[in-house]
């Protein structure tokens, strides 16, 4: 049974491999993965107790498919704030995609677009169940917007897949309004 909590290995994990830290330097690759005999040193130097297995259960098993295991080495599929080639084939997305955020947010977004602030992407969800659970990490009564992904593509934008979502680079505005219950 592992002393560190699932969910805050899953944290640390997300931490070192989509922001890079200085503090936790690893050796990453122009895709974003790193050695995964690495990244357990790495991950055994802040929690001893931690096991290879524990990591790796944490990496495959996540819900949300935030880690990718290739050839022994891992990324992170999604979330990178430093530049990455994901190495991703475009997309073509379904009619809509969705996003959630925090309420003081929506108004922001609605005169700019959607931008990837500290991120290297805009990250959409598929369904509106998906984009209220994002939204509510900010807000306990999320704002939802409302992609009008197709004609998004169809004017060029392009569209990615990885894990449950969808990233993109940017979305303007004219793409974009309010999900009303
Ligand atoms: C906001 C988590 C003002 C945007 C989640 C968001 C997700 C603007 C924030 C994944 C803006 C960026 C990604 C504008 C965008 N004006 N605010 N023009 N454009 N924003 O964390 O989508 O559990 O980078 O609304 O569940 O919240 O960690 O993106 O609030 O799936 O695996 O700028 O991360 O997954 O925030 O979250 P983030 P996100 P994990």
């Amino acid at each position: 049974m592992a002393l560190v909590a699932p969910e805050r290995l899953s944290r640390f994990l997300s931490y070192l491999l989509r922001h890079q830290p200085r503090d936790y330097p690893l050796r990453f690759d122009s895709q974003g993965f790193v050695q995964r005999g690495d990244l357990v040193e790495m991950v055994q130097g802040r929690f001893p107790e931690v096991t290879e297995e524990d990591i790796l259960e944490v990496v495959e098993g996540s819900d949300k498919k935030r880690f990718e295991l290739r050839e022994g080495k891992v990324r992170a599929t999604y979330g990178h704030s430093f530049p990455v080639d994901l190495g991703l084939d475009s997309v073509e997305p379904p009619e809509s995609l969705y996003h959630g955020t925090a309420r003081d947010l929506a108004e922001s977004i609605l005169r700019e677009g959607l931008k990837p602030r500290g991120r290297q992407y805009v990250h959409l969800s598929p369904s509106v169940e998906d984009a209220i659970a994002v939204g509510r990490r900010r807000d306990p009564s999320p704002a939802i917007l409302v992609i009008d992904s197709q004609k998004a593509h169809a004017s060029g934008i392009r569209f990615f897949r990885t894990g449950p979502l969808f990233l993109t680079k940017e979305i303007p505005v004219k793409f974009l309004s309010l999900w009303e219950k």
